[in-house]
């Protein structure tokens, strides 16, 4: 059995003498490359394999010719070259095939590696939650959205006569005091930051007929020394019913029903005279503590209850300024502080946390 070192001797030296011989000694060494070239496939290491066999001045090939073709005997040489020919295009052929399916498998484990896997769970991104005004905006507007109210928003700039004196505020009236108000800069008319939303329910009575029942959120702006409560914008949403028939009764029902949403069942409500101009007679309302359930306690100061924003019965003198009849028509309205309710419901001890968006704080109200 001839193994590659024999290419190291001459035929002659080997006592291969004729053309069978010759053919029996390349069909050895042709088994014994199939078998090289399939050790080093499973090795990986083809270009050695390669260079073994192709190498131009030590390859085995290249040995064939220098140590058995050219010493070959005349009756042998032929034999000799035509298997050697036969070997060399063997060996070249299986290196392109051997090669080529390496590329494949490269190829094709690239593609694998590459892949998208569509069964792996996706990359979780974090989501933001609603902020908790937002959020206390959505709890107040479904609550009066489910008794027939209706969202209507506006502009942040106003003019003073939609912000005072439609709704009964005249120049020099001291509630434009503590409604202490930004004016912008240049305005020959006088423009300002809208101190409560009230101006679109005049602006909502110009445009429409009763019946109205509306309710308008948004930021409001008052010129407040900052401090743990107050700051100089808050939020705000008012609401306004207007009908033929409407009494103390609906104005005193809408309130308790609403309290009762908000801060449930069991809440009381209690109505404290109070004054404001467009509202006559004019009301805070209270709703049983939260905390203590009207027992006392620190949150509502041992009193029971807790102040939760101002309502009242329209001023028939605000109708005038919309061509509403004050004889046929009347009707309530209130205003809230989204900021407070929102401090107070979910027990926020100071307004800033609601401004700085610490995340910190924020995922407390997913
Ligand atoms: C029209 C007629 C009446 C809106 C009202 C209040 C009472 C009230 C405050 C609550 C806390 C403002 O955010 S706050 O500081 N508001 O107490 N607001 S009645 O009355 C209106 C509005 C528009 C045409």
């Amino acid at each position: 059995m001839a193994t590659t070192d024999s290419t190291k001797q001459t035929l002659a030296q080997m006592g291969v003498d004729s053309p069978t011989k010759v053919a029996s000694l390349f069909d050895d060494l042709r088994s014994a490359f199939d078998r090289d070239v399939a050790h080093e496939i499973s090795s990986l290491d083809l270009e050695a394999a390669r260079v073994k066999w192709l190498g131009r001045k030590a390859g085995i090939l290249a040995e064939i010719g220098d140590n058995w073709l050219k010493p070959a005997a005349k009756e042998i040489k032929p034999a000799v070259g035509q298997s050697l020919n036969a070997l060399k295009a063997h060996v070249e052929g299986q290196f392109t095939a051997l090669a080529a399916a390496k590329d494949t498998a490269r190829e094709q484990s690239a593609a694998a590696r590459d892949q998208i896997d569509l069964s792996l769970p996706g990359v979780e991104r974090a989501i933001g939650t609603r902020h908790l005004i937002r959020q206390t905006y959505e709890e107040l507007e479904r609550i009066f959205l489910s008794i027939g109210f209706r969202v209507v928003e506006g502009p942040e700039i106003e003019t003073p006569y939609y912000n005072f004196e439609a709704l009964n505020i005249p120049e020099h009236h001291p509630a434009r005091d503590n409604m202490d108000t930004f004016y912008i800069e240049g305005s020959k008319a006088g423009h300002l930051l809208r101190t409560h939303t009230s101006p679109m329910q005049i602006r909502t009575m110009e445009k429409e007929k009763p019946p109205v029942r509306i309710i308008v959120p948004g930021k409001v702006y008052r010129r407040d020394n900052p401090d743990s409560t107050h700051g100089y914008m808050f939020h705000q949403i008012e609401g306004l019913a207007v009908d033929t028939d409407i009494t103390f009764c609906d104005f005193k029902g809408t309130v308790e029903y609403f309290v009762r949403e908000f801060l449930g069942p069991k809440a009381k409500t209690r109505l404290r005279p109070s004054y404001f101009p467009f509202t006559e007679p004019s009301a805070e309302v209270d709703a049983t503590c939260h905390v203590c359930g009207g027992s006392g306690c620190r949150v509502c100061k041992f009193s029971g209850w807790i102040e939760l924003f101002g309502a009242g019965m329209v001023n028939p003198a605000v109708y005038g300024c919309v061509n509403y009849d004050p004889e046929k028509l009347s009707g309530f309205a209130f205003g809230m502080g989204v900021d407070r309710l929102a401090m107070m419901k979910y027990g926020v001890g100071e307004l800033p946390v609601l401004t700085q968006n610490d995340v910190r704080f924020l995922r407390q109200f997913p």
